[in-house]
């Protein structure tokens, strides 16, 4: 007989496996999820209540800020702030560090959160996501989180995930042993396993990019497109069909799923690219290896990074295996032996 796990009973589950631990862990990332089902209350109704348009704000990025973008920044926030389980806590959408409010006490571990990705694409009912990091802090434990908690390499992560809030809500976590979904059945509020164990797919299906900016790219990244579609000079093509959705999350998540590539690389407006090492890129890699996968930055592996900055940003290609290493080798090949 099948059986019906939920989210806790699986951390439960996990946490045994480790007999020195407290449990403060096991319960950050419940916390986790139980931010996942507010935001997911309220982008669930966003058509319904008077919640969208702009908060009249512009966020650390100068981009728009969307009122759901700071219901889930808030909802993260007052969820994980009294727990005495977080040193420090850093967001997309604050500027600094966000620190533990006095007198609540600090715990051992780090949380990088984007609450909101792809909120552009709410109004007009496009999946939207949540991703998250949890580091142990290096800071000692009578002081406050300090920035440098949070700009660790993700080989330190000991937790990441994301939470897509699409046809239905699902929130896929990894603690080093294997990848997990779970789905929300919003009648009982819980989320209960309906993807254990994913693996990336042998078989490549998708490849995800925006090509409106290929007159930007580089050579290795136009060549590197041509040899995905079956089109360039190079045999072996995989020939993909494309698929993009302009939010992260639900590129990722549909990839992860069914095989295959989603990359934003650098182009002549955006040097470094679009997307943020810390709290998007940097969680996504260590899920996706993971998974079987790997994440680059088109030279290195996103792992091997040291952010220097909370909001930096990456170019990112990140899936399938050898996809991701032959986009190094064609970027290898054409853009760095000039
Ligand atoms: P945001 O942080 O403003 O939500 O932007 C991030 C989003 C990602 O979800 C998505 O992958 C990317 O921006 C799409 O960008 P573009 O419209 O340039 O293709
Ligand atoms: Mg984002």
């Amino acid at each position: 007989m099948d059986r019906i796990v939920t989210i806790e009973r699986h951390i439960i589950d996990q946490q045994r496996e480790h007999p020195e631990a407290t449990g403060a862990f096991s319960d950050l990332l419940y916390d986790v999820a139980l931010a996942a089902k507010i935001i997911a209350r309220e982008t669930t109704r966003a058509g319904l209540v008077e919640i969208l348009g702009l908060a009249g704000k512009v966020n650390v990025q100068g981009e728009r800020q969307m009122k759901l973008d700071v219901f889930a920044n808030e909802a993260m926030i007052r969820v994980n702030s009294f727990t005495g389980r977080l040193a420090v806590m850093a967001s997309e959408e604050d500027t600094g560090i966000i620190p533990i409010p006095e007198p609540y006490e600090t715990g051992k571990y780090v949380l990088v959160f984007d609450p909101l990705d792809g909120s552009s694409n709410i109004d007009v009912n496009v999946s939207v996501g949540t991703i998250f990091g949890i580091y142990r802090r290096l800071s000692s434990i009578d002081q406050a989180g300090t920035l440098a908690d949070c700009l660790q390499s993700g080989h330190n992560l000991v937790a990441a995930g994301y939470v897509i809030y699409g046809s239905s809500t699902v929130l896929v976590y990894t603690t080093g042993r294997g990848v997990h979904g779970f789905t929300l059945d919003p009648t009982m509020g819980e989320f209960l396993l309906s993807h254990p164990n994913i693996q990336s797919p042998t078989q490549a299906r998708y490849y995800s990019v925006n090509q409106a900016y290929e007159p930007y790219w580089s050579e290795g990244v136009k060549a590197y497109t041509r040899w995905l579609q079956g089109i360039g000079d190079e045999s072996d093509s995989p020939a993909l069909s494309g698929r993009y959705i302009g939010s992260l999350v639900a590129d990722f998540h549909r990839n992860l799923l069914s095989g295959g590539i989603f990359y934003y690389p650098a182009n002549t407006n955006r040097p470094e690219g679009k997307l943020r090492l810390v709290y998007e890129a940097i969680p996504l890699a260590f899920i996706v290896e993971q998974a079987g996968g790997y994440a680059s930055d088109g030279h290195r592996n996103i792992l091997d990074i040291e952010p220097k900055d909370l909001h930096q940003r990456t170019p990112f290609f990140i899936g399938d295996r050898g996809l991701v290493k032959r986009a190094e080798a064609f970027i290898s090949k054409y853009d760095e032996q000039k």
